[in-house]
């Protein structure tokens, strides 16, 4: 196997080739034998089988796997291979260990799936960003220098991005950066629970390039945990400019931002961190202004210096203990000395800016792995020989981050980063940070998200609507022999006196699909923090209508009908003009006008031949009863919109007709008097039933009026019900919340761990302040709509129906 390959692997595949690589024939017929003897697998399938293939049936079968390998190590303690076997039980320790302490803070480690359709991603990690030297190999998921390039900008990775696309739900985002060659890599895998799931180099040279994310997250209850690796501060071929950009991106990507370096730091350090005072220079929070290194506080992510190789204690001046993060902050960042001294050193400015640029600023501290060099080279294979104190070390961080994690916020208040906007932002911000002439706001960044992310839940909710409207519009038309039109409307108190098989309406079929994708809609963009209180329900209520307006628009029109005889007539009303559902009224008014066409020249053939060769005892008086006949069935058997309009249009058809039958002289059959009588009985016929369509037509267009208002009141009360279930959530979740951190702080007082029970304390006071806060603003929010909605209750009660034309008044005949 290619070594690029290899290295791709997870540490628990590396050990099944090695396994399966030291294993003699006879071993390998022995291992069947025990799985077959067991009721493991069946012989006959292994037969042909290499332990990796057999090793990866037991996998598929969830009989060995991520924690549980204890068959693996039985199997191969009763193979004589101790020393394998110890190295399977020192695997499945390291990984037990850490996912039982994910699993107590209900996360869970899970691999990032690409949404369907697309190809899953090679490796454990995969890079986001990259400078323009080095591009991503997907099918061998590692990178390769390009040749001849020169290192100048910094480019998004596709498949990573498509990767964090996936992930729905609010992100937390735990970066880590620092010196190069300081285990970072490293201790990120490490709060994964494995040991190498970001790539380690044991050479000189750097290995991390740009900034990598893992595809394996720690999925909780209420947001998703992605950890980014990044490049060393200093790494060879990246300028201090560069080193800022990184810096910048990962301080703006992150909700968690880890600073490793190895050794404890002193005040002079600082002076190496320049990028630190960079940042203010590279970021804006308003497009085009400058802004207060202290403004940056509420959108910068939580800093945790963590201190490598350290094992001494840290005490003041009075040998006094103090707490890794009381040393970092009075020693190290704070200015020393007289505060009346004007000139401001390089390292004052340093740690000036990261005590103000982030909310919070802790340190803690780790032992050296291990004093022996071979276990350090090959530091991913030794978990289990490190210093007990380091391993336990990690377990301490491990708690202290997941304690700490939070859903990363959004620039407005109250809204939350998904791994869709994070994508965005990604990409937003490295097209700022090439470009010489800008520099990344997180105001503008924000709303083009919040933008870009709006217009792909409303292209997904079209989708959506369509699929179901094609659907359900072509199981309702159709029939044993072919297709029939839908009638738009449902039917009036008349129509349903004609037997007409009942069908659902194409506005019944609209109305339907809408109320669906509406649902799925307001559920999908509360995730995306539109639902914040700044922005509430307003913008909530615009992007809905927004959707909308896609799928239907509607004009208050005034609409042009001209009578038989010529009059004009105009009608108020709120006519279908456009949208998605634009095309199916248009499709079934052709299908309508065929249909009744076919149907009004059926009927009249008959009669047509019985004119043209009229049969003996064939009169006026029968064409007239045959007429009148065709006309009822017509009523009964026409369907769609255009029934009436193809009536009026087939008029003069008939009136052909009757001039044949004066021509074949049927005339002299009747007197002048009945012919007169005859006519002015059939006009007012004729006019009646104009009457009466103009009157449905009156009566479809109050209804769609209706329908408008029933719209926007479902509309209003899903928005009322959600916001209900938020709250309600909020409230539960809250709860948990506080119960689990009310055991946390009890377990680490019980513990000993003043200083972290005092922080878990004080974060939890913060909080509940918070959701106060928080609960005071949503239940305000709740009463706004529910006047919203009695608001618009009382208008549709008040609203008059518009003026309805008297069509016999107008309709008159000539
Ligand atoms: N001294 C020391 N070395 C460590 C520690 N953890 C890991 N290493 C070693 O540091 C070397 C580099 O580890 P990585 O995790 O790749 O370091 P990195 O900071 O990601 O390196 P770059 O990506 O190149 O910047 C490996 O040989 C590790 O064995 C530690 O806590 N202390
Ligand atoms: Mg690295």
């Amino acid at each position: 196997m290619a070594s690029a390959q290899c290295d791709s692997l997870s540490p628990r595949s590396k050990l099944y080739l090695k396994i399966g690589q030291h294993l003699s024939e006879k071993q390998v017929k022995n291992l069947k034998t025990l799985l077959s003897t067991d009721h493991h697998i069946a012989k006959g399938i292994t037969e042909n089988a290499t332990p990796n293939e057999i090793f990866s049936m037991l996998e598929d079968d969830g009989k060995l796997g991520e924690g549980n390998l204890g068959l693996l190590k039985d199997l191969l303690t009763s193979l004589n291979e101790s020393q394998l076997a110890k190295e399977v039980e020192d695997l499945e320790r390291v990984q037990t260990d850490i996912s039982e302490l994910h699993e107590k803070r209900g996360f869970k480690v899970e691999e990032l799936k690409p949404k369907e359709g697309r190809e899953a991603v090679k490796g454990s990690s995969i890079p986001l960003i990259l400078p323009n030297d080095r591009k991503y190999n997907a099918s061998t998921g590692g990178v390769e220098e390009v040749p001849g390039v020169q290192r100048e900008s910094l480019q998004v990775v596709p498949e990573a991005l498509k990767l964090l696309e996936g992930i729905e739900e609010p992100v937390s985002v735990l970066a880590i950066c620092g010196p190069s060659r300081t285990g970072k890599s490293y201790i990120l895998s490490r709060l994964l629970g494995t040991a190498d799931a970001f790539e380690l180099g044991h050479r000189m040279d750097p290995q991390t390039f740009g900034i990598w994310m893992g595809t394996k997250v720690l999925r909780g209850k209420d947001f998703t945990i992605v950890l980014l690796d990044t490049e060393g501060i200093d790494a060879v071929g990246a300028s201090a400019g560069q080193d800022a950009s990184i810096l910048v991106l990962t301080t703006l990507l992150s909700s968690h931002l880890i600073y490793n370096s190895l050794n404890v730091p002193y005040k002079g350090d600082l002076e190496k961190l320049q990028c630190f005072i960079q940042l203010a220079k590279g970021v804006t929070v308003k497009h085009g202004q400058k802004t207060k290194m202290s403004a940056f506080r509420e959108f910068f992510p939580n800093f945790l210096w963590l201190l490598r190789d350290v094992s001494l204690k840290m005490q003041d001046k009075n040998r006094k203990d103090m707490t890794p993060t009381e040393y970092l902050i009075t020693k190290v960042l704070r200015r020393q000395g007289d505060d009346d001294d004007i000139d401001e050193s390089t390292s004052d400015k340093v740690g000036r800016a990261i005590l103000s640029f982030f909310p919070s600023v802790e340190c803690a501290t780790l032992e050296r792995p291990s004093g022996d060099r071979e276990v350090m080279n090959n530091i991913a294979q030794h978990t289990d020989s490190l210093n007990p104190e380091f391993n336990e070390g990690v377990h301490d961080l491990v708690v202290t981050l997941l304690l700490k994690a939070r859903a990363k916020r959004g620039y407005h208040k109250g809204s939350t980063v998904s791994g869709e906007a994070l994508s965005i932002m990604a990409k937003e911000y490295v097209d700022a940070v090439n470009d010489p002439k800008a520099i990344p706001a997180l105001d503008n960044t924000w709303q083009k998200t919040i933008e870009l992310m709006q217009n792909s839940a409303i292209e997904e909710a079209v989708q959506q609507y369509n699929k179901r409207m094609e659907a359900q519009v072509a199981e309702a038309q159709r029939t044993e022999n072919g297709k029939v039109p839908l009638e738009e409307n449902e039917a009036t108190e008349d129509e349903i006196n004609i037997k007409r098989r009942q069908q659902p309406t194409l506005m019944g079929l609209h109305r339907a699909s809408v109320k669906k994708v509406t649902g799925m809609f307001l559920e999908k963009v509360g995730h995306f923090g539109i639902t914040s209180e700044n922005q509430g329900t307003d913008e909530k209520k615009t992007v809905v209508d927004k959707m909308q307006k896609r799928l239907v628009q509607r004009e208050e029109r005034t609409v042009d009908y001209v009578a038989e005889d010529g009059t004009s007539m105009k009608l108020e009303g709120s006519v279908v003009t456009g949208g998605e559902l634009f095309q199916y009224t248009q499709q079934n008014k052709e299908l309508s006008k065929g249909f009744c066409q076919r149907l009004f020249e059926r009927l009249l053939d008959q009669i047509e031949k019985h004119v043209e060769s009229p049969p003996p005892d064939f009169d006026f008086q029968k064409l007239m009863e045959e007429l009148a006949d065709a006309r009822q069935q017509y009523v009964e058997q026409a369907r769609g919109p255009e029934k009436w309009v193809v009536l009026q249009e087939m008029a003069h058809k008939i009136e052909k007709l009757q001039a044949n039958i004066e021509k074949m002289g049927y005339q002299d059959k009747i007197t002048q008097e009945q012919k007169k009588a005859h006519d002015a009985e059939k006009k007012a016929h004729d006019a009646d039933v104009r009457a009466k369509e103009r009157e449905r037509e009156i009566k479809d267009l109050l209804k769609q009026v209706h329908d408008m208002h029933q719209t926007q009141q479902q509309t209003l009360r899903e928005m009322i019900q959600q916001y209900e279930k938020q709250m309600n959530k909020m409230k539960q979740d809250w709860q948990e919340r506080l119960a689990a951190a009310l055991q946390m702080i009890e377990e680490l007082q019980k513990a000993n761990r003043a200083e972290q029970a005092k922080i878990a304390r004080e974060q939890l006071e913060n909080e509940r302040a918070f959701m106060k806060e928080k609960t005071k603003k949503m239940q305000k929010k709740h009463a706004d709509l529910n006047k919203e909605l009695e608001a618009l209750l009382d208008r549709q009660k008040n609203t008059n129906p518009p003026p309805k034309p008297s069509w016999k008044e107008k309709c008159t005949i000539s």
